[in-house]
């Protein structure tokens, strides 16, 4: 009877890197090959670039000019992108549906820690996000990064800076055991492979676990 199985719900998988480091390729891909394996999906990506926040965000990004908001305010503004969306997605994870987001609140804080904002601070507005269930960090070096199209076309596309937002996503991943770094400087489909073994893992592991809603507030 349909009542007496087990809920499953889909697991939280959340990708994070510098710009550039293929994260938007290797998120859709995944997306098609869970599909292979019959296991439902959604993709997500932040900052959500469609929502009124996210034109704000977008704005921003896109200016060269000297920013009207503060480093403070446009943090919580994109904290709030993610809060938006946080109903959208505990709902998929409950109906079994997987979950994959394009940077989550590590970008939030790294981005933001990079200007030489307080680590602790930045974690602030995110805390008690929905915790994600794997962190696929994908390594590359910024030299490397900065060779791949589209680079420099918006507000924190800088060598210098990128190398500051490196180092920030280190500091996280040193506090963080869900984080898995993946070497991000080799061809497409080795990456991909290598995704989408942990991935699967992950989603049977976490199946019959509550979802957890304390990122950061443990
Ligand atoms: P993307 O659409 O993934 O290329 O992201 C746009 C840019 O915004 C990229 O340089 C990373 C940055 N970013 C993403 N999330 C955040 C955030 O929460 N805070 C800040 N300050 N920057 C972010």
């Amino acid at each position: 009877m349909l009542a007496n199985m087990p809920r499953r719900r889909g697991a939280l998988i959340v990708f994070e890197g510098v710009d550039r480091s293929g994260k938007s390729t290797q998120t859709a891909l995944l997306t098609q090959n869970l599909s292979s394996h019959q296991i439902p999906s959604i993709l997500r990506r932040f900052p959500d670039r469609t929502s009124t926040t996210g034109a704000l965000i977008s704005s921003y990004l896109s200016s060269t000019s000297e920013p009207e908001l503060s480093d403070e305010a446009i943090h919580l503004l994109f904290s709030a992108n993610r809060w938006e969306a946080v109903k959208e997605l505990e709902d998929a994870l409950l109906n079994g549906t997987t979950v994959i987001v394009d940077r989550y609140a590590y970008s939030g804080v790294a981005y933001t820690a990079a200007k030489g904002l307080d680590l602790n601070w930045c974690k602030g507005p995110d805390k008690g996000l929905l915790t994600p269930d794997l962190v696929i960090y994908m390594e590359i070096p910024i030299e490397v990064a900065a060779t791949r199209g589209g680079f420099g076309g918006e507000r924190y596309e800088k060598i210098e800076f990128q190398e500051k937002v490196r180092g920030c996503f280190k500091q996280l991943k040193e506090q963080d055991p869900t984080w898995r770094v993946i070497d991000a400087d080799r061809p497409v489909e080795e990456i991909q492979k290598d995704i989408v073994g942990t991935v699967l893992e992950v989603i049977e592991r976490v199946k019959e676990m509550p979802i957890g809603h304390d990122l950061w507030s443990k």
